[in-house]
């Protein structure tokens, strides 16, 4: 009774948050048409669930729930198989006793699940059946996604079963309530240091991930705070656990490699003292007492400066097996990360290389790890970047778990403020064949195979996805990021679904089967991992921001020059990183021949990686016969022209889309086509000072209809260089420090209509305001509110307000007012004039 009455409360604030994108990809609006036609003429009136498990309740509660809305038909809830058509729920062995008639057996794998029509008597059984209650959950999640789709289920035999055990999202929630790396709001956990009164959310989210197949989920940061294993939180920890269990989502911890002395009272967190393993395993036994389905552990451990082995000089597999040891009896597991590099190193060392780290601190230690350590890789060598090679300790681990770790929070890749749908990049890594496999039977190791277990045959594995969904009403901050939840869990259960069909899926559940709609998100998304990389970062360059900052803004020599080792190594010559065997860091030599042969020769090295693996001069020719100077040009263009394209493919969706949803997916790509302008003009400056190489279709450093602030007539504005340079255009800004400041200029063009684009700055540490007059008429006004993950004047900051159908005419003043406010001096950068073209 109690588990009904908290779906039915999750179920109405479900319906109040209706259309906020709180539902995500789990609308169940009606399907209309024959499609309506055709499931309603054999929609059974029954749901038999044949136990009272968790996950079997949430099955029959979800399709009761999805078939409402989806079809406009209740159905009764039983717990017989009646003589009429129904839809069975239960696990094999249910079914079995059940119905033996039926002769329903099959070997379906852990949380395999089989979707079954049976027909007896002239009744109709649709039965959902698996190994286990969760299989039940998923394979009833599965139907009702092909309703949704408009796929027949009149005739079913489909078995479905996870490529990997380890199907993770890990959250980097801190227990104040914020999140490291999260863009969708405070924490849905955790709150002033203790877990959320109300749990609502947890729910929620874990409804969602048992939808794309989730099994596991962190819920704290892997930078873990130590007092989190305090035994006062341990009923916090189950509260939460409560939460998730109806969805079949296990709770992770991340954990302190410190803690047995931090907040154990041991003198000593030494791998290897019997006090030490005498304390994880105590501390295992307590948290299992009260959770006794508690998944594991996820450590981060030598790491950005966090606790680990080396402190006793001992080794990450002495570290992993000590706490590995507590969980065992459990049959709980590690996940021990693989993200462990130095990030102090001299840059001035050209054989210094952070690519190498993952690789040279696991591979030795491979076949010395517990069965249930499990290490977290992440999907390419330094860290998220927009383009990387898959990280070679992949394909060195033989004796050894191991995970895939992808970033589904857009850390690296715009924060959201962008729309960047990660699933092609994941699929480039997980499909990539690290030729690992032994040479005498040569057959292809794709990431994937190797990370399931299934090339070395290895017990546990899989994949974690950072995910970081916030209170938020949409979770991510932005409606169209969550197809990268949804794309991760997808790929996680099944790695060979293509982009296309999990942006399609996506987009139909999440915004309906219009087709313009469809054509449009889907267009967008599978193109907007490349757009995002032709403004931040081609050729392997890396995503070129603020790396000692905040990871968001322009800034092309922000990681170099200090040890973090997001070495670039652009200078006046030339660009990339030496990683080659023959004459550089020896990088490529930690892959397998095959690989390496063919990314140390930059004659057979990909155009995209060719940077990342290589220092070659501007003028190196790519296969295309384009420079690396003129790619670089181009690229940037492209990707700022390719946003400016989405906003104009978004506007027709008006009509097509709810308003809500219309206008903030609006606003988000008319913010990033401002943004693309911003790094498309930084990054090539940048690089034509650099290279001294003009841009031959003559654009770079030349901006028709651009006015700078500093060079418009100031009232109380003062100029100021803005760090580094090319976040600003011509390195200034302009900002008021009186009460209130004007920059005006005079319009000396043929008279006619225009578009006004302002280049201002918004810190978020106040609301500043800014009103625009031509002529002495005000034609348009706004507050400086937006939130954005900037902190000082640069990049970051740097937002644009388009303002169309300005008439004007030779001698026209424009004037733009700013008033500061807080922190926030009301800053310019520059004014554009363009005729319009409509
Ligand atoms: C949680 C990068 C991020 C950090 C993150 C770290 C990690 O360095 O910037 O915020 O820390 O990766 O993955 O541990």
């Amino acid at each position: 009774m109690l588990l009904k009455s908290i779906f039915a409360t999750a179920l109405a604030i479900a319906c109040l948050h209706a259309e906020t994108g709180y539902d995500a990809w789990l609308r169940y609006r009606p399907i209309e048409g024959a499609a309506l036609v055709r499931v309603r003429a054999t929609l059974p009136a029954v749901v038999v669930t044949l136990n009272d498990a968790d996950a079997e309740v949430s099955a029959r509660i979800e399709l009761i729930r999805g078939l409402r809305g989806l079809v406009g038909r209740t159905l009764r809830a039983e717990e017989r198989i009646p003589r009429e058509s129904a839809i069975v729920l239960g696990t094999l062995d249910e079914v079995g006793r059940a119905a033996p008639q039926w002769r329903l057996h099959a070997q379906l794998g852990e949380n395999g699940y089989w979707l079954k029509t049976v027909v007896e008597r002239g009744a109709r059984y649709t039965v959902v059946t698996a190994s286990n209650p969760r299989g039940v959950l998923y394979g009833a999640f599965a139907l009702l996604r092909k309703i949704a789709l408009g796929v027949p289920v009149d005739a079913l035999d489909e078995r479905a079963a996870p490529y990997a055990p380890i199907r993770w999202v890990n959250q980097w929630d801190n227990l104040d309530g914020s999140i490291e790396r999260g863009y969708g709001g405070r924490s849905i956990f955790w709150e002033d240091g203790h877990t959320r009164t109300d749990l609502t959310r947890v729910a929620d989210y874990g409804r969602l991930l048992a939808s794309i197949g989730i099994n596991g989920c962190s819920i704290n940061n892997v930078n873990a705070n130590p007092r989190l294993l305090a035994p006062e939180m341990i009923p916090e920890i189950a509260r939460i656990a409560a939460a998730l269990r109806p969805w079949g989502v296990r709770v992770v911890l991340s954990v302190d490699f410190a803690t047995p002395k931090t907040i154990g009272g041991l003198d000593t967190y030494d791998p290897l003292d019997a006090s030490v393993a005498a304390w994880w395993k105590q501390k295992a036994d307590e948290l299992y007492r009260a959770i006794p389905d508690f998944a594991g552990f996820v450590l981060k451990a030598d790491s950005e400066g966090r606790a680990g082995p080396s402190t006793y000089h001992r080794t990450h597999a002495d570290a992993a097996n000590v706490v590995a040891r507590a969980l065992a009896p459990h049959s709980g597991l590690l996940l021990y990360r693989g993200f462990v590099y130095n990030h102090h190193m001299d840059w001035r060392n050209l054989k210094n290389d952070r690519a190498r780290a993952a690789y040279a601190n696991f591979k030795e230690l491979d076949g010395q790890f517990d069965d249930n350590v499990i290490i977290q890789i992440k999907n390419g060598p330094i860290d998220f970047q927009v383009r990387e090679p898959a990280s070679p300790l992949f394909g060195a681990l033989e004796k050894t778990n191991q995970a895939v770790e992808l970033q589904i929070t857009q850390e690296y890749m715009g924060q959201a403020r962008h729309t960047v749908f990660l699933v092609p990049m994941w699929k480039e890594t997980l499909d990539f064949d690290m030729h690992a496999g032994p040479t005498a039977r040569p057959a292809p190791t794709p990431v994937k195979a190797l990370v399931a277990g299934k090339v070395f045959h290895r017990p546990a594995g899989g994949f974690v996805g950072v995910a970081n969904v916030g209170l938020d009403d949409d979770w991510a901050g932005n409606h169209l990021s969550m197809a990268n939840l949804y794309g991760f869990g997808r790929l996680a259960w099944d790695p060979d679904l293509s982009a296309r069909r999990l942006a399609e899926e996506w987009t139909r559940l999440t915004f309906g089967d219009d087709p313009k709609v469809v054509e449009t998100v889907v267009g967008l998304q599978l193109s907007s991992w490349r757009t995002y990389e032709n403004y931040t970062g081609p050729l392997g360059l890396q995503t070129l921001t603020d790396i000692t900052g905040d990871h968001y803004g322009v800034a092309v020599e922000a990681s170099e020059r200090n040890g973090w080792g997001q070495w670039h190594n652009a200078d006046e010559k030339g660009a990339g990183m030496d990683r080659t065997v023959a004459t550089g860091t020896g990088f490529i030599g930690q892959y397998h021949s095959a690989v390496a042969r063919m990314y140390e020769s930059p004659a057979t090295c990909p155009d995209d990686l060719l940077l990342f693996l290589h220092h070659v001069p501007y003028t190196y020719k790519l296969h295309s016969g384009k420079t690396v100077i003129q790619y670089i040009y181009d690229s940037h263009y492209e990707g700022a022209d390719a946003v400016a394209g989405y906003v104009d493919a978004w506007k027709p969706l008006k009509e097509r889309v709810d308003d809500r949803r219309y206008g903030e997916v609006l606003a988000q790509l008319e913010y990033q086509a401002g943004q693309a302008q911003v790094w498309r003009d930084a990054v090539t400056l940048w690089f034509l000072r650099a290279s001294g190489i003009p841009d031959a279709r003559g654009r770079v450093g030349r901006y028709p209809g651009r006015f700078e602030a500093e060079s418009m007539a100031l009232e109380g504005y003062a100029v100021r260089d803005v760090v580094p340079w090319e976040a600003a255009s011509g390195g200034k800004a302009v900002v008021c420090a009186a009460a209130e400041c004007a920059a005006t200029l005079r319009f000396d063009g043929a008279p006619g209509w225009y578009t006004l684009r302002v280049q201002y700055f918004d810190l978020p540490t106040g609301v500043s305001r800014f009103r625009v007059l031509v002529a002495s008429q005000v034609v348009d006004e706004w507050a400086v509110a937006d939130h954005l993950p900037a902190r000082k004047i640069d990049g970051s900051s740097s937002v644009r307000r388009v303002i169309p159908g300005i008439a004007l005419r030779p001698g026209d003043e424009i004037r733009i007012e700013g008033v500061p406010d807080g922190g926030d001096p009301a800053a310019l950068d520059y004014v554009e004039i363009h005729p319009d073209t409509r």
